[in-house]
């Protein structure tokens, strides 16, 4: 048997029957509330399932029909906003005898605005009217859904006291499970997201949550970042109605039993793969008025309901159809994510929309390329990334175009495998502490690399007696505008291609190589020899004047020009050391990084006491090391920053 799946919620006006009609079909009073049942209304949202099984195609399926039951009453539209945000079906309800009334309107202008895929129309209490009505109600409703994407919603009569016309309506609700609903791919292309609306102590079992997986799959067992506290959880149970899962996946709505406090959850929290949790503040949108003529005011608040959330926000019009939406508390979205706008003034919904960007930068918010970046990212993801790569100089940051799209490996690697039958040609930089490489087209890849060679030719020309420029002094020269990163990527690119070539930390053409003068050569036979037996404590400038014999101001000219031609390396003023010995500074370094604890990075006194330098000597190489980019230095902390091969070759 397979199983499948299906939520829809309801819709409509308060006391038009919603309830009933659920009770009707599933069973079950979804009004629990001691509040709601005596004063006969929906307050909160309700669960009810409805099982049956079915066969096609050769195949048994198990289905379950999930419905999210809604209040009517437009003081809780915050819970109808909250059950509606993670469905993917709905049904809109309205009574035979009242019509049309205000949240009526209100919902179907919610639904619409969420793009919701599967819904349907359902005229409740036929009994209390004449067939006349009925049909006359069908009719203004007809018309009503005429401008939306409920145009062709199916509309079914019914009567929830007489049962008449629930078995057409039932027929109507299983024939949306032989759309396909599930799609493997897809659900292996993302990481999991599951939206929780409720949460509660089970004696014996611990804290439940109900809600839907919005994306990917998960099983029993695993390891989920809970949104709300911020900490992981493990994944100890699944459940769906009676039966219990060992596995859920994209589109099914199951209880969940977590290892957190109930406390501590809330409803539009999430539970998400760890490596997906990307909060914002700021987002890029595009939304729809349903007052065309409406611009929102720069300072006003505004309501905005996101999954199962409710956050107050300010909206700013960027252009072109964009809005930016900053919200005083972080929001957990993904490009695509639908959502709601009221107007708390007004108390109306005034419009809706999609996530566009997550990643919002700080400057230059309306700018004509941020703009064209946003045009680019308002499509599916193969044309998205397509479209990118193609106005990006400064390549794609691959890391952030799957977080905000919720791509997993997987999902990433078919997408640019489908980038390459496309016939878009660009060069992957794959660069350290970062998940994906950066993608550059080959078109930039071409002007960054032209104008890293021509500035090294030009280099060369201008100090002859150097043998070349090192990486930070080359990007401050160049005045490199993309990343420290980019430019690291693309020196490595070159390396790799032998189109450039490194001496000790100098960047130089390959045929590039200064000559030695007779007396550098001199001195180089005579000092090698004492810097090597010195080995990671060379004598210091003052001392090599007695060693070598040479007097001061010869010796500091000679010193700079083996410096210079890469012979050399000067670390602090007065020390200078062979580029080999470097070399077994920096392993030893990779070495004391790794011993100690990795997430705290290492101190001086670990370096000092681990190679039994001297305190003040440590301080001076490690400086060095941070200067040529090989570690970063944060407070009392030093971290490796790329592979030592990379700074010092090979
Ligand atoms: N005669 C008749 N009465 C109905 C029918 N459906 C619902 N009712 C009655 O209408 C009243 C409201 O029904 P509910 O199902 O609670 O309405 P609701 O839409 O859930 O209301 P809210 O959740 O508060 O928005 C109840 O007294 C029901 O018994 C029907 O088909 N025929
Ligand atoms: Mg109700």
């Amino acid at each position: 048997m397979i199983k499948r799946s299906l939520t829809v919620a309801t819709a409509g006006h308060v006391d038009h029957g919603k309830t009933s009609l659920v009770r009707h079909i599933t069973g079950t009073n979804t009004d629990t509330l001691a509040e709601e049942k005596t004063r006969g209304l929906t307050i909160n949202l309700g669960y009810a399932y409805y099982h049956f099984q079915s066969e096609s195609g050769g195949k048994d399926f198990d289905n379950t029909l999930g419905f999210v039951d809604v209040p009517g009453h437009t003081d809780f539209i915050n819970n109808m906003l909250a059950g509606v945000g993670a469905v993917d079906a709905a049904m809109l309800v309205v009574a035979a005898d009242d019509g049309v009334m205000p949240q009526t309107r209100e919902h179907l202008a919610i639904l619409d605005l969420l793009e919701i895929p599967h819904r349907l129309v359902a005229i409740t209490k036929t009994d209390c009217v004449s067939p006349e009505r009925v049909a006359e109600l069908s009719e203004q409703i007809r018309e009503i859904l005429q401008p939306t994407p409920l145009r062709d919603a199916a509309i079914f009569p019914l009567s929830s006291k007489t049962g008449v016309g629930i078995p057409e309506l039932l027929q109507h609700l299983q024939s949306w499970f032989d759309r396909p609903t599930v799609d493997e791919n897809l659900i292996k292309s993302q990481h999991f997201r599951y939206l929780i609306d409720r949460s509660f102590s089970v004696k014996g079992i611990g804290t439940v949550v109900t809600g839907s997986v919005r994306a990917g799959a998960v099983k029993v067992g695993d390891t989920l970042f809970h949104t709300g506290s911020e900490k992981l959880t493990k994944l100890r149970g699944l459940r769906q109605d009676a039966t219990e899962l060992t596995s859920v996946h994209s589109r099914q709505r199951v209880a969940a039993n977590i290892n957190r406090d109930s406390s501590e959850v809330k409803r539009g929290d999430w539970l998400v793969d760890p490596q997906l949790y990307t909060p914002a503040i700021r987002l890029d949108t595009v939304v729809r008025f349903i007052d065309k003529e409406f611009s929102p005011r720069n300072n006003a608040q505004y309501h905005l309901y996101i999954g199962a959330s409710h956050r107050i926000v300010t909206l700013r019009q960027l252009g072109n159809g964009f809005f930016q939406i900053k919200s005083h508390a972080s929001i957990v979205a993904h490009h695509g994510d639908r959502f709601v706008v009221r107007d708390p003034a007004s108390q109306q919904t005034i419009g809706g929309g999609q996530v566009i960007d997550i990643f919002v930068p700080r400057r230059q918010r309306t700018s004509p390329q941020r703009l064209a970046m946003l045009t680019a990212l308002h499509q599916d993801s193969l044309p998205a990334l397509a479209a990118l790569l193609d106005i990006q100089a400064a390549g794609v940051d691959l890391d952030q175009f799957a977080l905000c799209r919720n791509l997993s490996a997987s999902g990433v690697a078919s997408l640019c495998g489908n980038l390459q039958e496309e016939k878009v040609s660009y060069l992957s930089l794959t660069l350290e502490g970062r998940r994906f490489p950066i993608l550059l087209h080959d078109r930039y890849y071409r002007q960054h690399a032209d104008q890293i060679l021509q500035h090294l030719q030009r280099y060369h020309h201008q100090h002859v007696n150097q043998q070349g420029i090192s990486e930070p002094a080359l990007s401050k020269a160049m005045e490199f505008e993309g990343s420290h990163s980019l430019f690291h990527g693309l020196l490595q690119e070159l390396l790799r291609q032998d189109a450039i070539k490194r001496t000790g930390t100098l960047l130089h053409l390959p045929g590039h190589q200064t000559a030695l003068s007779e007396e550098e050569k001199n001195f180089l036979d005579k000092v090698r020899p004492i810097l090597l037996k010195a080995g990671t404590v060379p004598p210091r400038t003052r001392e090599l004047l007695d060693l070598t014999g040479i007097t001061l101001q010869p010796l500091q000219r000679i010193l700079r020009q083996s410096t210079k031609a890469g012979s050399l390396i000067q670390v602090a003023d007065n020390r200078h050391y062979l580029p080999e010995t470097i070399m077994q500074l920096a392993e030893f370094t990779e070495k004391v990084a790794t011993d100690s604890d990795e997430a705290d990075g290492f101190s001086v006194i670990q370096f000092r006491d681990a190679s039994g330098i001297g305190r003040n000597l440590c301080i001076e190489i490690l400086e060095y090391f941070d200067r040529v980019g090989f570690t970063r230095r944060e407070g009392n902390s030093r971290f490796i920053r790329t592979e030592k091969e990379n700074i010092f070759g090979k």
